[in-house]
C-alpha cells in the first residue's frame, strides 16, 4: 500500500481509533492512554493505515537498508539474561573469544567486501579490558578506514567501563579516539523494574541503559533504540517503554532509529520457564505501526527482518518502517534462539523486498547518507 488515496478515517473500522487519527494528522502527540489503545484495538488496519500516514509524510517512499555485518567478540557472558541463547559460560565448549588480528582477517574475506557498517555487540567477560576495545578499533580502522563501527549496547559499555575502572564518559572518550563511531540499541529488553527482575536478573536497570544512551547522544555519538516484546510483558509495559524513549529523544535527538525485537523462544531458560508461544504477524506488524505512531520523534523504524522474516518485514514497510537494516552477515543472537531467517540477504535480495512493495530503495550509511 504505498499511498493512501482515501481520508485516513476511511481506513479506520474501530471508531475509538478515529480521535487519534485526528491527532495524528494534526501531528499531535499521543499519550500513554493511546498508546494502550493502540495495543488493545483489534482494528489493525487502522492502526497500520495511521503509521503509514506519517511514514509518508515523514519519508515518502524512500526505504533504507545497509550493507552490514555483524560479529561478537566474544559470547562468554558474566550476566544473565533468561532470554538469551547466545551466552556462554567461561569452560563451555561453545565458549570464544575473538582477538583483533582474527577480527580484521575475517573482514578481509571476500564475502565482507562492501560491508560498510561493522555490528559488534557481545557477551559481558570481565577479561576483557579497555586495551582491548583501543586495539581493536585502532585494528579495524587501520585495515579499512572508512567502515563504520557500531559497538556495544548501553549495558555493555556501562560493563566493559566498570571492569576497566573507568568511569563510562572516560571509556566512551578513549573508544571513540580509537574508532567507535556509534552503538546498536540492543540491551534495553523491558524497562519495567519488576519484569526487568525476572527477565534478565543482574542486569543494569533502565536508568543506567537510559543515562548511557544520553551520555552518548551529549557526545555526538548517535545510538539505536529497541525493546524485547512477546514475551511476559503486558502492553502497559511496552507503553511505558517506549514513552521512556520518547522522552529521552526529546531531551537528546540521539537516537537514529528504533527496532522492535521480537521474542525467539528457543534454547533459552525463559522460553523454558513460561509458556510462551512465537510471536504472531499480526503482533509483529503492531509493534512497527505502534513504535511509528508513539515515537513521533525518532527519524526510523526498522522492519528487522532476521526475527520477524523478510515477507512480514516487507510489509512492515506499509505500517510505518522506512528501513530493513540490511544485509546482516552472520547474525547470532536470534538464530541461536530459534530464527530461521537466512544467515544474510544480498543487496540485490533487499531491493527486490522493497521495490516489489512499491517503495524506493535507498542504501545507506550508518548516519542516513545516501550511497547513489
Ligand atoms: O541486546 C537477545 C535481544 C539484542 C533475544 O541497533 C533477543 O541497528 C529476541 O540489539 N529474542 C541484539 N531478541 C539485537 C539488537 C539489534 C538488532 C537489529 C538492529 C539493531 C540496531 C540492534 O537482541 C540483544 C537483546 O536485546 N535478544 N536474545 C531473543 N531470544
Amino acid at each position: 500500500m504505498p499511498a493512501l488515496s482515501l481520508p485516513l478515517e476511511r481506513y479506520i473500522s474501530d471508531p475509538r481509533l478515529l480521535p487519534l487519527a485526528d491527532k495524528v494528522r494534526r501531528e499531535e502527540r499521543l499519550s500513554f492512554q493511546d498508546g494502550l489503545l493502540l495495543y488493545e484495538s483489534p482494528d489493525l488496519t487502522g492502526i497500520g493505515a495511521m503509521a503509514h500516514w506519517v511514514r509518508l509524510r515523514r519519508h515518502g517512499l524512500k526505504t533504507y537498508y545497509v550493507v552490514s555485518r555483524r560479529m561478537s567478540y566474544t559470547n562468554i557472558c558474566y550476566t544473565h539474561c533468561q532470554f538469551c541463547a547466545f551466552q556462554a559460560k567461561p569452560g563451555d565448549p561453545k565458549a570464544y573469544v575473538l582477538s583483533a588480528e582474527t577480527i580484521v582477517k575475517e573482514m578481509e574475506k571476500p564475502e565482507n567486501a562492501g560491508v560498510r557498517e561493522l555490528h559488534m555487540v557481545a557477551g559481558h567477560y570481565p577479561k576483557l579490558k579497555i586495551d582491548y576495545f583501543e586495539d581493536l578499533f585502532r585494528s579495524l580502522k587501520r585495515r579499512f578506514p572508512d567502515l563504520h563501527l557500531k559497538v556495544f549496547t548501553m549495558v555493555e559499555m556501562d560493563y566493559y567501563a566498570r571492569v576497566s575502572g573507568l568511569s563510562v564518559e572516560a571509556f566512551l572518550d578513549r573508544c571513540v579516539a580509537a574508532g567507535l563511531e556509534s552503538c546498536p540499541g540492543g540491551g534495553a529488553e523491558i524497562f519495567d523494574e519488576e519484569l526487568r527482575a525476572k527477565i534478565c536478573i543482574g542486569k543494569k536497570d533502565a536508568n543506567v541503559w537510559l543515562e548511557v544512551a544520553e551520555l552518548c547522544h551529549r557526545k555526538g555519538i548517535p545510538t539505536n533504540c529497541t525493546m524485547l516484546y512477546g514475551h511476559i510483558e503486558q502492553p502497559r509495559h511496552r507503553v511505558d517503554h517506549l514513552l521512556r524513549l520518547r522522552a529521552l529523544q526529546d531531551r537528546t535527538g540521539g537516537f537514529l532509529a528504533y527496532i522492535p525485537l521480537a521474542y525467539q523462544i528457543e534454547d533459552n531458560e525463559l522460553g523454558r520457564t513460561y509458556e510462551i508461544h512465537e510471536t504472531t504477524g499480526h503482533q509483529d506488524l503492531r509493534e512497527v505501526a505502534v513504535a511509528r505512531l508513539l515515537l513521533d520523534n525518532v527519524p526510523h523504524i526498522k522492519a528487522y527482518w532476521v526475527m520477524i522474516t523478510e515477507g512480514l518485514a516487507q510489509i512492515g514497510l506499509s505500517y510505518g518502517a522506512d528501513d530493513l537494516d540490511g544485509t546482516i552477515i552472520e547474525e547470532s543472537i536470534a538464530h541461536d534462539a530459534g530464527a530461521t531467517t537466512p544467515q544474510a540477504l544480498s543487496k540485490g535480495e533487499l531491493q527486490r523486498l522493497i521495490t516489489k512493495a512499491g517503495f524506493e530503495p535507498l542504501e545507506r550509511d550508518n548516519l542516513y547518507k545516501i550511497y547513489a
